[in-house]
């Protein structure tokens, strides 16, 4: 930093704001704002930094930037942002801040035409580009590819996955058909899986891994959807101002008058499992457009007022309804799902009180109302029989010989509660898995060479009040997190190593102690949670307990201060705590942990349902090996924990532009330490038998004839290139930030161009 020249310094919500260093001390520097002259504050040295001279200038490539920080980085993207570019790369990341409307032509077909086979570089930064590399580099390479979206909820992960499998199929696609599939599966899947929540309307509430598979032509063949984990609680409850699963309300805004008969359906008001969420049903008129415009209002924001005028609940009916017919699904299999969606939200409503004997069960209240009957009917189930199943549970008691008998025992109100949500949870969750199953169909192939897949996940999320469900997909992120730091930053600096490139070590916050605390054995608190749902007597109090007492010290847990937890809710201290994510401090609230860590249903539920009338839903029960497990453990109160589904499933290996939220967000997904590492660093690389094989051709022979290496040292001094701007390795060239597109630009001009440089080259070989 020198004298006279404008530096960035801290501001409480711009992140940053430009200034004048008038003083420096031990340890602070004294500034004086640009926009308030006269006036000075002190800042901290190591959180001011230079800023570039012109700082209205923006950069495609924040890597190209003369200064490479924190400050410069917002700035660029700020700047960026207000021009509607809302893509920014810094080497061969891509950055994208959600535009919250959508930016004209920004995702057209001629778009998707001009950036097909074109180096990362060479064309404004777009997540097309990044797909075009991943092809590029399937092709080149001979290797499958991912495509990995992080950041928090609401960032825009979905939307920018779905960009890239519409860009793959449709550059890279032969079959028409099944390359539409491959993008209409998307609106089916998200009806089943996506919800509105205070962060996101379209929340995607399970994690899935989309592969489209190419042939050894390198041509699109088909596609295969993984999917993680349904977030179940949401079935049975919302928080207030969230919504359950899309399909309830579409289906009840949408169906026709003969289905709305058939399924006995009416106002989303009268199911339990869909007015509890405050957010009443809301049939929106306004046409799409003006959905569109009104995002970019202020109050776009604040996506989670009562009446949400961004859904349309009709509209969004009538498109998933088309895309069920695009990827092959019949008018049976359509009824099947709504039948079953119809089903569970008859029998949430389905209500029980104490018998008033002394048998101390329960029994169905409004004995009199259809709700029964409904249930029963769409799911092919026995009335007296689901009565009697969601009232009584059947345990096999041991005692007097080996074979044991069967004993009926009543269930408590609570119980029989507890009972019928563990029911509807399971229905909808293998619902969903055959939703998924179904779409997998539909775009089959025979033989795939190498696949690109994108891996988009639930965002890491934290509101006021933040239960089971956010520890699970926090700690989801947590792992994501972990990986982009071994990949890009443990790893990119081991490779400067071994090629010995001599590049200064950047520090990065290592998260695995956090993953430690959440997922070790024993001593995790996803153990410690299961060790709780086994006791006779679980309870979320002793939970909670039991994790302070384990991690007294634990830089990453702490216990609530007593104003968090107990304004809202009178929570005790003990019913909470607070987790310190890479991504900021989440306190969480321990009530429930553990209702919703099991996903056990009783034997008897289960049995009913697997010998459902309604072959559909028994083919639900019966294709999954689950049912036969928990047969086994017949009358043993089985419990599956949902925290270590979660832990195996992970071992892969809506703002404006407010700055301040921005920055943090950049800080917490490590893109501070990607910036430390390119600024001494060469992100784009490429081995000197590439090079040679890319290039030879343009060549003369006395260079062709050299070794790869030799043949590339001798081809960069004829050019001229400058010393600072690449280094040889072992094995490879490195370049600096931005430096490869240059290059590859020049070996790539006219001819008239090239025979100079051949010239060149000849010239300097003799
Ligand atoms: P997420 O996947 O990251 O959150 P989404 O991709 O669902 O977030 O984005 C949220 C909303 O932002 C979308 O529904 C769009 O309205 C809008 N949006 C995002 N990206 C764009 C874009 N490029 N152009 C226009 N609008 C956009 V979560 O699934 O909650 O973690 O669990
Ligand atoms: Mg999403």
């Amino acid at each position: 930093m020198e004298d006279g020249k404008p530096v960035w310094a801290p501001h409480p919500t711009d992140g940053f704001q430009l200034g004048m260093i008038v003083d420096i001390g031990a340890d602070a520097l004294t500034i004086e704002p640009l926009s308030q002259r006269g006036k000075t504050f002190l800042a901290p040295i190591n959180q001011v930094f230079p800023a570039e001279d012109d700082v209205n200038k923006h950069v495609e490539d924040n890597c190209s930037l003369m200064y490479l920080n924190e400050a410069t980085l917002l700035n660029n993207i700020c700047v960026r942002y207000s021009k509607d570019l809302i893509y920014t790369s810094v080497a061969n990341i891509l950055i994208a801040v959600n535009p919250y409307f959508d930016i004209p032509k920004l995702y057209s077909p001629e778009t998707i035409k001009s950036y097909q086979g074109r180096s990362l570089g060479t064309l404004p930064p777009h997540v097309y580009a990044i797909a075009d590399k991943a092809y590029r580099d399937m092709r080149v390479l001979k290797m499958s590819q991912s495509i990995i979206v992080s950041g928090e909820s609401g960032a825009g992960k979905t939307e920018n996955t779905k960009f890239v499998l519409r860009y793959l199929t449709t550059s890279y696609g032969t079959c028409q058909d099944i390359d539409e599939r491959i993008v209409e599966a998307n609106p089916l899947l998200e009806a089943f899986g996506n919800a509105k929540t205070v962060r996101n309307n379209n929340s995607s509430r399970f994690g899935k891994f989309v592969e489209i598979h190419f042939n050894e032509k390198n041509a699109v063949v088909g596609g295969f959807v993984s999917h993680y984990l349904l977030e179940k609680s949401r079935i049975c409850m919302q928080s207030t101002e969230e919504r359950n699963y899309h399909i309830f309300y579409r289906l009840c805004a949408g169906a026709s008058e003969d289905i709305r008969n058939m399924l006995h359906l009416n106002s989303p008001d009268n199911f339990r499992y869909l007015n509890r969420g405050c957010t009443r049903y809301f049939a929106n008129k306004d046409s799409d457009k003006q959905i569109m415009q009104n995002r970019k209002s202020p109050e776009h924001g604040k996506v989670g007022a009562l009446k949400d005028p961004l859904l349309d609940d009709l509209g969004d009916f009538n498109r998933m309804v088309v895309a069920m017919k695009k990827i092959g699904l019949d008018d049976t299999e359509k009824l099947n799902l709504f039948r079953v969606v119809s089903g569970v939200l008859h029998l949430g409503n389905i209500d029980f009180e104490e018998a008033g004997s002394s048998s101390g069960g329960c029994i169905l209240k409004n004995q009199t109302s259809q709700t029964l009957e409904y249930c029963a009917e769409l799911l092919g189930l026995d009335q007296d029989d689901l009565r009697v199943s969601l009232t009584t549970r059947v345990m096999l008691t041991t005692a007097g010989g080996a074979k044991g008998t069967v004993i009926k025992v009543p269930l408590k109100v609570e119980q029989a509660n507890n009972a019928r949500d563990a029911l509807a949870k399971t229905i909808y969750s293998r619902l969903f898995d055959h939703v998924v199953k179904r779409v997998n169909q539909c775009f089959p192939f025979d033989t795939s060479s190498n696949f690109i897949g994108v891996l988009d996940i639930a965002g890491f999320e934290y509101f006021e009040h933040n239960s089971f469900e956010q520890f699970c997909i926090n700690y989801c992120n947590e792992k994501l997190q972990q990986f982009f730091n071994e990949r890009i930053l443990k790893e990119e600096q081991e490779l400067y190593q071994k090629e010995g490139l001599g590049v200064n070590e950047v520090h990065y916050v290592d998260n695995q102690d956090c993953i430690d605390l959440v997922e070790a054995k024993l001593v995790g608190i996803l153990d410690i949670l299961d060790e709780e749902n086994r006791l006779p007597q679980p309870s979320d109090q002793h939970f909670a307990e039991a994790v302070h007492s384990k991690h007294k010290d634990h830089f990453r847990l702490t216990v609530p201060r007593k104003s968090k937890l107990t304004i809202h809710r009178n929570l005790r201290d003990d019913e909470g705590f607070i987790i310190r994510h890479f991504a900021g401090a989440v306190c969480y609230e321990t009530t429930q942990f553990v209702e919703k860590n099991n996903d056990a249903l009783h034997m008897s539920l289960e049995s009913l349902v697997c010998e459902s009338k309604d072959k559909f839903v028994r083919d639900l029960f019966e294709n999954n090996s689950n049912s036969k497990d928990s047969k086994q453990k017949a009358g043993k109160l089985s419990f599956i924990s949902v925290g270590n589904k979660f832990k195996v499933n992970l071992s892969f290996s809506n703002t404006f532009c407010q700055r301040a939220q921005i920055l943090s967000q950049l800080q917490c997904s490590g893109m501070v330490s990607v910036l430390d590492l390119m600024q001494g660093g060469f992100p784009s690389r490429a081995p000197f038998h590439e090079l040679y094989n890319m290039y030879k051709q343009y060549m003369p022979n006395k260079l062709t004839r050299l070794d790869p290496r030799l043949f590339c040292k001798a081809l960069f001094k004829a050019l001229g290139l400058n010393k600072n701007d690449y280094k040889f390795g072992l094995t490879r060239v490195f370049f600096r930030p931005g430096k490869f597109a240059e290059f590859d630009q020049i070996m790539k001009s006219d001819p008239e161009h090239l025979a100079e440089l051949v010239k060149r080259v000849n010239k300097w070989l003799v």
